[in-house]
């Protein structure tokens, strides 16, 4: 047996564990636990508590923490071989917030192995419950930040974001302005990531610069709280929010509630956590500058990896510090899948292979023709207005607008991401539209650009095992290399590499310029 590490991911639904064999270059073990069903006492429905204001989200934090003894219960069970492993380190759900009172250090550092995590934890909190990232209840909070930070382009080049309802900053002014009594009452702020952490590490956990990039609070270039941010947000804020420190820092020991509980070894090291979208980057293998990945799901979502800070002035795309350097963006397409989808009900199209059959009939570029498939609110770019467009393209043409709407999502993301500013070498694409080839191949021609395809499971938790083992060699003095950390465990698949076609990649950067204006056409018209 190799040298063993544990990684967790906190997600909306579910928490899950990796553990990696990192000599072997293997994934040894992987469990989840969906949170309805295995802790229905907690009354969620997909993780999320029931509430009569559809825009508030929240869960109860409780609820993470029993999953945490449930799936530590679970892997002694399941004779994982806890005692051996070095490093534990995880992932969260991104922005959600856990408020805990002045009790929770002294808790944090004494949990009873007798008793359970809920517990123990009873009575830490300064808030029973937390705002998750499907939160949009803070419309007015983004809106009073963003004003005090001087606009969108001086808000998002501050702290790598415009204000966004889910961010953190306004979810804590919400609180602030409503419940001013608990809010006075919060000795600290944790986010999913760092309680997670906190609870492994048996004390208050800092928050990484991945996850700390969610917050609107975090100076994106200097990596410390923004002194205006924090000021915008709410009153003595910066007693409230634990240290910034890098993903996989070496917080200390694992408490020995789950060395005496579960047979940890007491050496094994608690690391710094991070969000669930950066520690996806390292399991998808994204560790170096000019990287993407691609996933083409019910939204397709855009992450690019940068050495140097650029941010996005329109302040659609987010950028977060990424665990190995550096840093990584987000950009979300909402009108993803859902979109293609759509037109594939409106010509009655059997399946995606006849999809793509479709799609290979008509000529790369379609005669210039362009769609605007923005069925539902678009965050990139930024629309309310919902509805299809088509420029120069017959709408009885099945063919063509199967083609338009690929065309037109690859042209878009092409556009929207050129404010970072780097030459994208690779491309590394997932999800349910990526094991279709013609699609790909358009992907290629339009990004310019190689692409290969990845079937990652679990790249979140699998990036957050990498990052205990990188947190630990560290420790170690080993000065480990990011690129012989992931070797093996990131691989893409075999023979999927795609090339661009230069002449129609030509075909493209012209039909950008046009595809631009339609877009700012449509949007001066809405
Ligand atoms: C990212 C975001 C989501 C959550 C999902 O900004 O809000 O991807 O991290 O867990």
């Amino acid at each position: 047996m190799g040298k063993l590490f544990l990684g967790l991911d906190s997600s909306t639904q579910g928490l899950s564990a990796v553990v990696i064999d990192l000599d072997a270059r293997k994934v040894v073990y992987e469990k989840s636990l969906n949170f309805d069903q295995a802790l229905p006492q907690f009354k969620t429905k997909n993780g999320v508590l029931p509430n009569r204001d559809p825009l508030v989200k929240h869960s109860p934090p409780l609820l993470w923490a029993a999953a945490l003894d449930l799936l530590f219960a679970q892997m002694k069970k399941d004779k994982v071989a806890l005692g051996k492993i070095l490093a534990v380190s995880g992932c969260g759900q991104q922005h959600g917030s856990v408020y805990l009172n002045e009790k929770a250090g002294e808790v944090l550092a004494t949990l009873d192995p007798k008793k359970s995590l809920v517990e123990n934890l009873d009575g830490v909190f300064a808030r029973k419950t937390s705002p998750i990232w499907m939160d949009s209840s803070t419309a007015k909070e983004c809106a009073e930040i963003r004003k005090k930070l001087g606009g969108i382009k001086f808000t998002a080049s501050r702290t790598g974001s415009d204000t966004f309802e889910r961010f953190t900053g306004p979810q804590v002014r919400k609180f602030y302005k409503t419940e001013p009594k608990a809010y006075e009452k919060t000795a600290g702020i944790a986010l999913v990531s760092s309680f997670m952490a906190s609870l492994l590490a048996g004390k208050i956990a800092p928050i990484d610069f991945g996850d700390g990039a969610g917050t609107n609070l975090m100076d994106i270039r200097r990596k410390n709280w923004n002194h205006d941010a924090l000021k915008a947000t709410a009153p003595s804020l910066a007693k409230k929010l634990p240290l910034l420190a890098p993903s996989g820092h070496v917080i200390g020991p694992v408490s020995a509630y789950f060395v005496t509980k579960y047979g940890l070894n007491p050496e094994a090291l608690a690391t710094v956590w991070t969000g669930d979208n950066p520690a996806s980057a390292i399991g998808l293998g994204l560790i170096k500058s000019g990287q993407a990945a691609i996933s083409l799901g019910t939204s397709d979502t855009f992450f690019g990896t940068m050495a140097e800070c650029h941010t996005d002035e329109n302040g659609e795309g987010h950028v977060f510090g990424s665990p190995t350097g550096g840093y990584l963006t987000l950009i979300c397409f909402k009108n993803g899948s859902l979109a293609r989808e759509k037109i594939r009900e409106l010509y009655k199209i059997s399946d995606w292979k006849k999809f793509g059959d479709l799609v290979a009939q008509t000529p790369p570029g379609n005669d210039g023709a362009i769609l605007l498939p923005w069925f539902e609110a678009e965050i990139v770019p930024r629309t309310v207005t919902t509805g299809i467009r088509r420029f120069d393209l017959d709408e009885k043409n099945a063919a063509a607008n199967c083609r338009a709407v690929f065309e037109a999502q690859m042209l878009s993301m092409r556009l929207h991401s050129q404010w970072m500013q780097v030459a994208t070498e690779k491309i590394l694409v997932t999800g349910g539209a990526a094991s279709n080839q013609t699609l790909l191949q358009i992907l290629a021609d339009v990004m310019n650009c190689r692409v290969l395809r990845i079937e990652v499971s679990k790249s979140a938790a699998l990036g957050a095992a990498l990052q205990a083992a990188h947190g630990w060699l560290v420790a170690a003095d080993k000065n480990p290399a990011w690129d012989k950390i992931v070797a093996g465990f990131t691989a893409p698949v075999p023979g999927s590499e795609i090339l661009p076609d230069k002449k129609t990649a030509r075909i493209y950067d012209k039909l950008l310029e046009k595809y631009a204006s339609c877009e700012s056409d449509a949007l001066d018209g809405l």
